[in-house]
């Protein structure tokens, strides 16, 4: 194998792959690329871990990139007939931009002559990070990847088998999605939200659409016990026994637990590059063509920190999105950067998009939540069957919108209007951008 390539994508994930559908569209040569990822499958598409694959009707190769994305599905067998090389169980521990090489556990290095993507993406947020006692018991799960994926099919069995409880900390994105594929594949009436706020999804959903996800849960079986801080986790012989939190009011509680599903969060994999890239909001800094401070190295996905116009507000900063769209987009522009013959594309342009999955519903949310914006329901709420909120911000503009249940040809429109919006803010921001125009503050 050479060790040299004229461009390596540090990272498996998401975006590496929809990195390497775009350097194969753009027409590479065989042997300029290899993709470098710790993990022992290539890339495939994370969402279906908390969704089909929980419930079993997601499987690899079925759900390797472009599967859900639009595309040729990318089996080890396409990078191999693209004559791109693929490491995979290859874990990076140093990398020297300056020497513009990656080493590797074994010991081997790799180099890039041109460029490097890095594509390292985010890791769950372990709750022993924050010293709570019982933490780092077994039965405890975080999910994020196909190996955690497969040891959470295998407890959620064994726990209906043995007719135990599960509860699930956190009401974001992993424990509503966890929380349904339990309820709907044997543990409904024997699962249990566990959160801090007041409401499920707190950070998108309004007071009263929670209340529609929530009577829905209660109904498949799930309990929601809010305002609850986790405090400690009870066990026996090493295994995870019980979960104790405090409620609103300071009073100590323990739920019985041989399962846990962990999700409070993620954070972006930024470690091998500290002191070596400009870093923002807890990402690795990129400028509208997701390159980074170091020439010749661009970021994408989850651990990039891009020039976002706020839709609320028209204002520029830094972010990062945790979302498969973003993966998609910001990887496809990084190649064409980099391929570019003649002028750089145009800048980076991104609508806030995010959509789940639960037991039979399904929703979409363009644009922001902001806090400051008038929100307005529609829909049946109680039939819970096709129903929304927008967000309107100053002089009534569109600033986000929420919709469950409806067509695409709906969700479209409301795309649309938000996305309009934002364009005018965003032409507004690049044309008062410092320096070429491309670099937001
Ligand atoms: P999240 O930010 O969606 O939710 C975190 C939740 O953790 C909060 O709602 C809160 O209830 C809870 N929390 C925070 N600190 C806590 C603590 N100390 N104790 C108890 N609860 C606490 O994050 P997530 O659900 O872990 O998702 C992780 C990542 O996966 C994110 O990047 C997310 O965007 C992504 N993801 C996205 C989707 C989707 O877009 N449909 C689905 C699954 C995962
Ligand atoms: O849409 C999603 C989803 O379900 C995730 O788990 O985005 C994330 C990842 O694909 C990106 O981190």
């Amino acid at each position: 194998m050479p060790s040299t390539y004229k461009t390596v994508i540090l990272g498996g994930g998401n975006a590496s792959g929809y990195a390497a559908k775009a350097f194969v569209e753009s027409g590479i040569a065989p042997g300029d690329l290899a993709i470098v990822t710790e993990e022992p499958y290539v890339a495939y598409e994370r969402p279906a871990l908390s969704k089909g694959y929980l419930l079993g009707a997601a499987r690899l190769p079925g759900f390797h990139t472009c599967v859900g994305g639009g595309g040729e599905r990318q089996a080890p067998e396409w990078y191999a007939e693209k004559g791109i090389t693929y490491l995979t169980n290859a874990h990076v521990t140093k990398a020297d931009l300056a020497a513009r090489t990656l080493t590797l556990a074994s010991g081997d290095t790799i180099s890039y002559s041109q460029n490097l993507i890095i594509a390292t993406g985010a890791r769950a947020v372990k709750l022993t990070e924050f010293g709570v006692p019982g933490a780092d018991l077994s039965g405890i799960h975080y999910l994020r990847d196909v190996k955690d994926a497969d040891a959470l099919v295998a407890a959620v069995a064994a726990t209906k088998e043995a007719s135990g409880k599960a509860v699930i900390v956190g009401g974001g994105y992993i424990g509503m999605e966890c929380a349904a594929g339990l309820a709907s594949t044997g543990l409904a009436g024997a699962t249990t939200i566990v959160m801090p706020e007041d409401r499920l999804m707190a950070r998108l959903l309004t007071p009263q659409l929670a209340a529609v996800y929530e009577r829905l849960y209660g109904a498949k079986g799930v309990a929601v016990v809010k305002g609850a801080k986790v405090t400690a986790f009870t066990g026996k012989d090493g295994k995870v026994t019980g979960v104790t939190y405090t409620d609103a009011a300071g009073a100590s509680h323990t739920l019985e637990a041989s399962l846990v599903v962990v999700g409070v969060g993620a954070r972006a994999n930024t470690e091998l590059f500290t002191g070596q890239l400009d870093m923002a909001a807890g990402g690795i800094k990129v400028d509208y063509m997701m390159a980074t401070s170091v020439p010749g190295v661009y970021a994408v996905g989850d651990v990039a920190a891009f020039p976002l116009t706020s839709v609320a507000t028209g204002a520029v900063a830094h972010a990062r999105q945790e979302h498969v769209t973003h993966c998609r987009s910001s990887a496809a522009q990084a190649v064409k950067a980099i391929t570019s013959t003649s002028a750089p594309p145009p800048a980076y342009e991104y609508l806030p998009y995010f959509y789940s999955r639960v037991f039979n519903l399904s929703w979409v949310f363009y644009g922001e939540a902001a806090a400051d914006a008038t929100t307005v329901h529609f829909g049946d709420m109680n039939e819970a069957k096709v129903f929304g909120c927008l967000w309107l911000g100053a002089g009534g503009r569109l600033v986000g919108a929420f919709l469950e249940g409806g067509s695409a040809d709906e969700a479209g429109v409301l795309k649309s209007a938000v996305a309009q919006g934002l364009k005018g803010l965003e032409a507004a921001a690049l044309d008062t951008a410092s320096g070429s125009g491309l670099v937001a503050a």
